[in-house]
């Protein structure tokens, strides 16, 4: 006979199991939640899809995780999580956990995390006084007042980073709302309100995640460490991706870190089958309604909540506390997740569950406490198995991206959820185990929370290869800067004193096709000094034959006087006609003279300034049409008729337009660099005339000379300027060209070994001798196949005794300098790219690029670099990259058969 009374007690058993029961989740719609993180995972990673996807897959500009070659001092900063901290970080090489931290907590009262500011001005905002005051406070404590430390800043929000020391943040998340923060730099924001106060100077170097600094601090530990998760107050999870999979951001190799933002999960209602209405309610009460469901179905920001919200409804129903709702029940966060933490513990008796529920002001009965820890765990389970779902979708496409059947991996974690609730970590753990079989998963809690692994982070920065990293908005800003050069050459009144010399060569167009005669052509500034037999004829179609030889040019003679050099060059003529059994014709010369030169007329050409490794005295402010003559004329063995000079890149420009009609810029990128182009000779106010083109000698390598580009210069910049034949001067060309890539390496290389970051600090005599490393090793190096076992190879042959680290750090270095250079000269090549456009008034720009040079031939990623980020800078245009199979050689002749031409129009006309 079933008495009504446990009738009464299977029917509020039953109304408890029902509420419970929509958060007990079953394997399959676990299942279905790890798929569903998946495709938001690649969503965020899609360009296309990116803008729109609610796991954001933020970039972080972190490439690799430590190797346990970092040393310094740090400042870290760390705010969002339950304690603001702020610390010094000392890390020594050697001995694996040699890290020294001090640090000190202050809180973060809410008037400030949800403070408000007048009008935009980040000093007002109060929330960065607040973070100044304790710098300075801390900074004080530990008598560093006026040590300018680098700094790395754990800022726990979603942020647009557009490098590692720049992050817009996206929107803030759980309990901070200070306004005028969304949408602007943190680390500009944080500069400014520390230069306001004027007080102490701090170097800010990074901007990290907290899941991003936990993995940093758990990798210097374990180096399989390469995914963060934080299961605190927030929830969110970093992870080291391969660099092709995340196509918004430029770059192929390696990895970098990203960050998933996962609490955003849900927001396009695709959990919507899962979220409780209990859920609901909390999304609707919080700061941030809408927004980071997943993040609330979760963290411990909103677990209690929950929680409290469940009792309450169960009280409704007079299945708790007799029925009666306290005060202290209604109010919103009153029961805090570590309360949930605390009653799920299997140590706690029932009696201290109620003294819990005492101190809530809530009298219970036994029954009542069994309940309540019921509903914790319930609760608590399904955030821990829906972290492991996400956490399996993570692990698995990790697998994938290395084409593993089985993975070993570490994930590093922080946060109090984690570390306090006596089961979450256990339940997560065996979610992932379930749901991602193949995949075997160590958790590895950081003690020591973010600010380590910021400062490790501040380390492996190694500032200077980073400020050889330029975001897109940093090359069209010197895309501008070069644009305004071009306008200040081409004026009368500001050419003087332009550094970008802008100069007339009186090459009026490019080969029409009428071409024909028989040309010897000189091609002299190069690697190789060439002279070419070019021999144009019109059978059927235009042909051009041709015969070259390379010739020597000594050291001693490109450093002696200036007519040893032109007589060497007559020398080499005399030998090539010999040859050529032409010794008695008088063949129009082209001469192809690869340095900066004031033409009057195509054939008067007056050096400016040596550049590359020529020096040649008694040459600068001379004709050097005139010199060869007169070298020429004293060995009057032959005769020659110099019709022309132009600079490489016009007869690079010239031989493609051979090919292609619409070739109307010439680029070298060899051992110097330069670029050329048609130009309305309306522009050009140095030259008489307003109709038609005139092609204008850039002369970019200069482009700086006059302190433009101090804020991009590096110190290994400075550095080779100062060991040039020619200091201050060419000196964009000293940041991109051939001649200097290798010296480049070479000497970030050294300062690298000298602070023990490689090679564990050996520094041999051949490291220390210039020249060591070429450009042709840099490309040797960049090979993707076989590029590691050249590194060895060189570095081996430098007495360094690399390891396979240093010889992957070495690629690296290698990579990012080829990489400023091909991104350099992308910026420059767009501005002239927009100047065409502009002139043409066309909305989009159809052109053809000539190009020549051992750097663009020869290294395996430049030209593809190069090619992609022009047409990210330059969308609104088709360009064609044509290589310039012949050389500058052919160009010369074609510009040498208009000049002739020209000239037998003159003398008939005469
Ligand atoms: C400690 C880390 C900090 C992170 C926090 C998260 O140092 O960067 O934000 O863990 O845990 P919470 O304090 O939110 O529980
Ligand atoms: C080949 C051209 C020559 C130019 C050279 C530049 O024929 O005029 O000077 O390319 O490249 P580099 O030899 O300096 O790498
Ligand atoms: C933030 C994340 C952060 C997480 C853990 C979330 O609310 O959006 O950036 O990593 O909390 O602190
Ligand atoms: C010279 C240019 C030349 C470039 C490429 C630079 O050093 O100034 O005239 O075009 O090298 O060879």
């Amino acid at each position: 006979m079933v008495t009504a009374v446990a009738q009464r007690l299977a029917s509020q058993r039953k109304e408890i199991d029902d509420t419970l029961a929509a958060f007990a989740l079953s394997p399959t719609q676990l299942q279905e939640v790890k798929a569903k993180m998946r495709v938001e995972l690649e969503r965020g990673l899609k360009k296309d899809s990116h803008p729109t996807a609610s796991v954001k897959m933020l970039p972080t500009y972190v490439y690799r995780t430590p190797d346990g070659t970092e040393r310094g001092k740090y400042l870290a900063l760390d705010l969002g999580g339950t304690n603001f901290r702020v610390l010094v970080v000392k890390i020594r090489t050697g001995m694996r956990n040699s890290v020294r931290m001090y640090n000190k907590i202050y809180a973060i009262p809410l008037e400030i995390m949800q403070g408000t500011g007048e009008e935009y001005n980040m000093f007002t905002i109060i929330i960065l006084y607040k973070l100044r005051n304790c710098i300075s406070d801390f900074l004080d404590y530990m008598g560093m007042k006026n040590t300018r430390l680098p700094l790395g800043f754990t800022f726990s929000f979603p942020c647009n980073q557009t490098g590692i020391d720049k992050g817009d943040l996206v929107c803030w998340t759980k309990g901070f709302k200070a306004t005028e923060c969304e949408g602007y730099d943190v680390v500009d924001m944080l500069r400014e309100a520390i230069k306001r106060r004027n007080e102490f100077d701090l170097d800010i170097v990074a901007i990290v995640n907290d899941t991003v600094g936990t993995m940093m601090t758990c990798a210097y530990e374990d180096p399989k460490c390469q995914i963060g998760l934080i299961a605190g107050t927030g929830s969110n999870v970093c992870y080291m991706e391969e660099m092709k999979n995340i196509e918004f951001v430029e770059g192929d190799e390696g990895q970098m870190c990203v960050n998933t933002e996962w609490g955003g999960f849900g927001a396009n209602d695709n959990i919507e089958d899962i979220r409780t209405r209990y859920d609901r309610e909390v999304d609707g009460g919080s700061l941030n309604p809408g927004k980071q469901r997943f993040e609330k179905m979760t963290s411990g920001m909103y677990l209690g909540e929950i929680v409290r919200r469940i009792l309450i409804d169960l009280t409704k129903h007079g299945l708790l506390f007799r029925g009666r709702i306290t005060e202290r029940l209604k109010t919103k966060g009153i029961f805090e997740t570590k309360f949930l933490s605390q009653i799920e513990s299997d140590r706690l008796a029932l009696l201290q569950v109620r003294s819990i529920l005492q101190h809530l002001g809530l009298d219970s009965t036994c029954d009542d406490s069994i309940i309540v820890k019921e509903v914790c765990g319930a609760v608590s389970r399904r955030a821990a198995q829906l972290c492991g779902a996400g956490m399996a979708a993570v692990v698995d496409k990790i697998r994938e991206n290395r084409g593993l059947d089985n993975l070993e991996i570490t994930v590093g974690v922080d946060g109090t959820l984690y570390k306090l609730h006596p089961h979450f970590s256990t339940i997560l753990k065996d979610t992932v185990r379930e749901l991602a079989p193949n995949c075997k998963v160590d958790f590895i809690l950081s003690e020591d929370g973010s600010g380590k692994g910021a400062a490790l982070i501040t380390a492996v920065i190694d500032k200077y290869l980073y400020a050889m990293r330029f975001s897109d908005e940093t090359l069209r800003d010197i895309m501008a800067r070069f644009r305004r050069e071009m306008e200040n050459g081409l004026g009368r009144d500001t050419n003087p004193t332009a550094t970008v010399k802008m100069l007339p060569t009186f090459v009026r167009s490019i080969p029409d096709g009428s071409e024909k005669g028989d040309f010897i052509a000189l091609d002299l500034g190069g690697s190789n000094f060439r002279i070419l037999r070019v021999k144009v004829s019109h059978e059927k179609k235009q042909t051009v034959q041709m015969e070259s030889q390379i010739y020597e040019t000594p050291e001693d003679i490109i450093h002696g006087s200036g007519s040893r050099l032109f007589d060497h060059v007559a020398e080499c003529l005399g030998d090539f006609m010999e040859k050529q059994k032409i010794k008695d014709k008088k063949l129009p010369i082209g001469f192809t003279f690869s340095f900066p030169c004031a033409h009057t007329k195509l054939d008067e050409a007056v050096l400016l300034t040596w550049t590359k490794r020529f020096k040649a005295s008694g040459v600068e402010g001379m004709d050097v049409v005139k010199l060869l003559n007169k070298a020429i004329k004293k060995r009057g063995d032959y005769d020659a008729d110099i019709m022309a000079v132009v600079n490489d890149t016009v007869g690079t420009m010239m031989t493609c337009g051979f090919d292609d009609q619409r070739c109307e810029v010439g680029i070298i990128i060899g051992t110097g660099t330069n670029a050329c182009y048609m130009e309305e000779l309306r522009h050009i106010d140095l030259v008489e005339g307003d109709e038609g083109r005139m092609c204008i000698n850039t002369e970019w390598g200069a482009f700086g000379d006059d302190g433009t580009l101090e804020d991009i210069r590096t110190e290994f910049d400075r550095e080779i300027d100062r060991g040039s034949p020619n200091p201050g001067k060419q000196l964009f060309e000293k940041m991109v060209s051939g001649m200097y890539m290798g010296e480049l390496v070479r000497l970030i290389l050294v300062k690298m070994a000298k602070e023990g970051l490689l090679f564990e600090g050996r520094i041999t005599p051949e490291l220390l001798t210039k020249g060591k490393i070429e450009t042709k090793h840099v490309s040797a190096i960049e090979k993707s196949k076989e590029g590691l076992t050249k590194a060895e190879e060189i570095l081996t042959r430098l007495g360094v005794e690399p390891s396979e680290d240093d010889c992957i750090a070495v690629q690296h270095v290698c990579a990012i300098v080829s990489f400023r250079s091909a991104n350099l000269i992308a910026a420059t090549l767009g501005a002239i790219l927009t100047r065409l456009k502009d002139n043409k008034n066309t909305p989009r720009l159809r052109t053809t690029v000539g190009i020549d040079g051992s750097l663009y031939k020869m290294h395996p990623q430049y030209a593809r670099r190069l090619h992609k980020t022009v047409r990210r800078l330059v969308p609104e245009s088709d360009v064609r990259f044509l290589l310039s199979e012949s050389g500058s050689g052919k160009g010369a002749a074609m510009v040498t058969a208009w000049a002739s031409r020209l000239q037998n129009a003159f003398m008939h006309r005469v």
